[in-house]
């Protein structure tokens, strides 16, 4: 049997390194990325021995601005995990979830495990992990890592989705975007113009699209777009940037803020008030 890569991926304070250690036990090492000083761990799951696990630093987005966030979308882009575990911490879920929104551009087999469910559900709240797992378009699995709850379901499902190279049913996350769809008809122009670069250099074509919109240098050069190719996209972008009244990057980041405020609303009921709990 092949080996299969998993990278857990997450923000930081989510419960990471509590999960890594459930799922790994003793059998870990730890080392560095190549070329800059962030951490890394890698460890096989308890019970399976033909896996990796990769402990991927703890980040907010995937963009270029630090090593760590270089380090993540780097590892997914080019070492191609079999499986991405995303950690979310569901007290937090709509910061959380901004890191998932851009996860999924990267259309790559995942879970999304949702963590702290204990103490979410201790306070009153609760989450409809059936419409969640509807709106997002990957599996979505309730887990305690600190309560060790949840956890085995988690590897079925990761393993699961590695193993028959189950792709995120594709969404369209531009629901939100009112003023006629500005966002939407932009994504797709330079989607389509990019196309063939993203998919000849195997790179995902919904993430090369956003990032390149939103400016991205790394993602630019490593297209290898000539003079002609950036007026255009620039044309378009500076179009959709009229049509919506925002800058591009306000304008990505809106549509997904968009979008995860609409899941919140669907799924999760929060923990009550402690005046309501009170009375
Ligand atoms: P990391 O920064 O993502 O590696 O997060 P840690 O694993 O260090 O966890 C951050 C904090 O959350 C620690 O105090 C953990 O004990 C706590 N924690 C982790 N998982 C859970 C959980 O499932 N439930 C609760 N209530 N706390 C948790
Ligand atoms: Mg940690
Ligand atoms: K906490």
């Amino acid at each position: 049997d092949r080996v299969l890569k998993f990278a857990l991926v997450g923000n930081q304070n989510s419960g990471k390194t509590t999960l890594f250690n459930r799922l790994t036990g003793a059998n870990q090492h730890v080392g560095n990325f190549p070329g800059v000083t962030v951490d890394r761990k890698d460890g096989s799951i308890i019970g399976y021995p033909n896996t990796v696990i990769t402990d991927l630093p703890g980040i907010y987005s995937m963009s270029p601005y630090s090593s760590e966030e270089l380090v993540s979308r780097n590892f997914v882009l080019h070492d191609k995990p079999d499986a991405i575990i995303n950690i979310v911490d569901a007290t937090n879920i709509e910061r959380n979830l901004y890191l998932t929104m851009q996860l999924l551009e990267m259309d790559r087999p995942m879970v999304v495990a949702l963590n702290m469910m204990d103490e979410l559900t201790g306070n009153g709240g609760s989450i409809n992990i059936k419409k969640m797992t509807e709106m997002l378009g990957v599996p979505v699995v309730p887990i305690s890592a600190a309560k060790n709850s949840g956890v085995n379901e988690l590897v079925h499902q990761a393993l699961s989705v590695a193993k028959n190279r189950t792709l995120p049913k594709k969404q369209d996350f531009c629901l939100e975007d009112e003023n006629g769809g500005a966002v939407h008809r932009c994504l797709h122009g330079v989607g389509h113009f990019i196309e063939d670069h993203a998919k000849s250099r195997d790179l995902p074509v919904r993430f090369v699209s956003s990032k390149i919109i939103e400016g991205d240098k790394q993602i630019i050069r490593q297209l290898k777009l000539d003079q002609n190719e950036l007026e255009t996209i620039e044309h378009i972008t500076i179009q959709m940037e009229k049509e919506r009244n925002l800058d591009r990057s306000a304008a990505i980041a809106d549509m997904r803020f968009a979008y995860i405020g609409r899941v919140s609303k669907e799924c999760v009921k929060k923990p009550h008030e402690s005046k309501e709990r009170i009375r």
